[in-house]
């Protein structure tokens, strides 16, 4: 049975992995209707892999005898400057998931709840590569610099340049 504490950070949680779906969707949103097609792919991927991560918590939550919250989410910018931006602000809300999941661990440990810190060792893990393609997909950026050129193939091969398939 969960401890009260734990499941209010686990649904925490949840609702900040549903908020980081639905930010990417918008991110995605603008990309493809600004002619980023390649970025647009990734972003869209990246949506269904926090939706993906919410739902791992929801199914642990409702599995060990708590109720998953669905939660209420806040509207996502629609606009956006351009592809630095966006980048830049995956990165800052990735870096404040790291700290959140982290939370989590630190009340695992404290309340001895090893079941819940062996299954947040999956976030831990994860974290540490969805900060990595971030800090990665902005260098590619700054090198692209102003050139246009650079940029069409930039956006084509995102994929492969992020080191990942849109984790
Ligand atoms: Fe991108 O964060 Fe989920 O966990």
């Amino acid at each position: 049975m969960l401890h009260e504490q734990i499941a209010s950070a686990l649904n925490e949680q949840i609702k900040l992995e549903a908020q980081s779906s639905h930010t990417y969707l918008a991110m995605a949103v603008w990309a493809e209707t600004n002619g980023y097609d390649g970025t647009a792919s990734f972003l869209y991927e990246h949506a269904e892999e926090e939706r993906m991560h919410m739902l791992k918590l929801m199914r642990f939550v409702n599995e060990r005898g708590g109720v998953a919250a669905v939660p209420p989410l806040t509207a996502p910018a629609l606009d956006y400057a351009g592809l630095e931006v966006i980048f830049q602000s995956i990165l800052e809300h990735e870096t404040q998931v790291t700290a959140s999941i982290n939370a989590v661990v630190d009340q695992c440990l404290s309340l001895k709840d090893y079941t819940t810190h062996n299954f947040m060792q999956w976030y831990v893990a994860e974290q540490i590569e969805e900060e990595a393609m971030a800090r990665k997909v902005l260098d590619k950026l700054a090198l692209v610099g102003g050139d246009r050129g650079a940029l069409y193939l930039f956006d084509r091969d995102i994929l492969s340049l992020a080191g990942t398939s849109g984790a």
